[in-house]
């Protein structure tokens, strides 16, 4: 397509640069509209962007963090004001409605503030040291060059999460977004760049990830790897970040199956809403999804029955229609997945209590009815893949040790819940949950920013994303021993 001219560019070095090949952003609502021409990049770019984060990294690992700290809270105050803006075209290219669109944006300029801040906070420490005279000192130092890989279903929020931590602390980057995602990547990188940081601390190389990804994992000059998406690119993603000779750093969060219990003793009106927001919320694209309703014996037909209802209220739709609740799928291929597990949870005889039909609307698009299903076996396999949609299912549970041990029953440990008035039930759920993220009578997903994010087993790999933890990941542990 001879329309590269026309495209968002990439950002190698400062400069803005056309590549060979150009995206069409595709609205997910209406897919005749085009929300923009992005640049598609290859691994030539890619090579070229590591080489101008490792050329920017010596001044900037050296800058002082009060320069840091100003660029992130420029950036920040720049996103918090355009956030209606920017909401709508994230919510065009990705789907979630609009108040999700720039419910996430203000997120992501939250995130940029509060990273400032920690520029300012990058402690050390000192011991006394064992010799006679010797002091000792422990300091963080910058990694070096990191290669951002960000997913498409929080396409503004989660590069902010990565991008920022890594350059309050020092680092440079390369950042690679999800192909279907690249407006609200560049605008974050526009807005970034205009703040202030200096050429070729923060590059932007959009297109597939077959190549530019390859060309981070594998780049000798590129220290670590941050990455969220699938559990498939992830492992590719590992065992490339450990076969060259630099045995990169990595932080990869991916999928999840999470549960969520709901004993005798719940709040059923809390425990219905926590199930809908946690499952069919942002479409189900949310790796801290619900996907698993425990239920116990006492509350499992009222429970079933009030998801239902409250299914049977929510209106999806169009993602900038102000009476939409629930937006489209992102994509063919992901309808495609949403429709197919369907079709396996039906076979698997489950039952199919509430929706699961593609539904038609004023404009095309992907829209999903969310599904609800009953009566599943824990080794059906819409009880234990992670489907990345809209579907949910039901299964039941004696008493609490069992609805505990089916939580537990899973490849994944992301996120994990509990609807219960009991103390000692909370508690005990809270202690023994194998998951990196526990919430009682509230949804699985919806995060705070500055608490720690990741997951166990299956779903996360090294250290946690996000507030203050995030310096675990991005700084680099210096030893010091000083004879004066
Ligand atoms: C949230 O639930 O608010 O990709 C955040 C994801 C997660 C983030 C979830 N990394 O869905």
């Amino acid at each position: 397509m001879d329309t590269a001219k026309a495209a968002h560019r990439n950002l190698i070095g400062g400069e803005w640069c056309d590549a060979a090949d150009v995206t069409q952003n595709v609205n997910p609502s209406d897919t005749r509209e085009i929300v923009g021409l992005y640049a598609r990049g290859g691994a030539a770019d890619a090579q070229h962007a590591v080489e101008a984060a490792r050329a920017a990294f010596p001044a900037w690992s050296g800058s002082s963090p009060q320069l840091r700290h100003d660029i992130l809270a420029r950036a920040a105050h720049e996103l918090q004001s355009r956030r209606e803006e920017l909401g709508r075209l994230l919510s065009s290219e990705e789907g979630k409605t609009l108040p999700e669109g720039i419910g996430e944006v203000a997120r992501a300029a939250s995130v940029l503030s509060f990273m400032a801040g920690e520029a300012l906070r990058i402690r050390g420490d000192r011991l006394p040291g064992l010799q006679p005279g010797s002091d000792t000192e422990v300091t963080r130092e910058p990694l070096g060059v990191v290669g951002v890989i960000s997913p498409w279903n929080f396409p503004i929020a989660i590069p902010a999460w990565k991008i920022a931590p890594a350059l309050a602390y020092g680092n440079t980057v390369v950042f690679k977004p999800a192909d279907l995602v690249p407006a609200s990547a560049w605008a974050l990188v526009d807005i970034l760049h205009r703040a202030g940081l200096p050429d070729g601390v923060l590059n932007l190389v959009m297109g597939p990830g077959s190549q530019i990804g390859s060309v981070l994992c594998s780049h000798p000059e590129v220290d670590a790897i941050s990455f969220t998406g699938s559990v498939p690119t992830g492992r590719r993603i590992a065992a490339d970040c450990v076969a060259g000779p630099s045995m990169k750093r990595m932080q990869l969060e991916m999928g999840g199956k999470n549960p969520l219990v709901i004993l005798d003793d719940a709040d059923l009106d809390v425990a219905v809403e926590c199930a809908v927001q946690g499952a069919f919320f942002s479409t189900g694209q949310r790796c801290t999804a619900s996907s698993r309703f425990i239920v116990t014996e006492g509350i499992h037909d009222r429970f079933v029955q009030g998801v239902a209802r409250r299914l049977e209220t929510l209106r999806i739709g169009h993602a900038l229609r102000a009476d939409s609740h629930i937006g489209p799928v992102v994509d063919r291929k992901q309808l495609d997945v949403d429709l197919s597990y369907i079709d396996i949870g039906r076979k698997e005889g489950a039952r199919l209590v509430w929706g699961g039909e593609r539904l038609e609307r004023d404009t095309p698009g992907f829209y999903l009815q969310p599904a609800l299903f009953s009566e599943v076996d824990p080794s059906m396999r819409i009880a234990r893949e992670e489907i990345f949609g809209p579907v949910a299912s039901v299964t039941r549970a004696r008493d609490f040790e069992e609805a505990l041990h089916l939580a537990n029953d899973t490849e994944f440990g992301l996120a994990a819940g509990i609807c219960t008035t009991s103390l000692r039930h909370a508690s005990q759920f809270k202690r023994q949950a194998q998951a990196g993220i526990v919430k009682v009578n509230q949804a699985t997903s919806g995060l705070d920013y500055h608490l720690p994010f990741g997951g166990r087993k299956a779903s996360s790999y090294g250290p946690r994303e996000q507030g203050q933890y995030a310096v675990d990941f991005y700084t680099v542990i210096k030893t010091a021993y000083t004879s004066a």
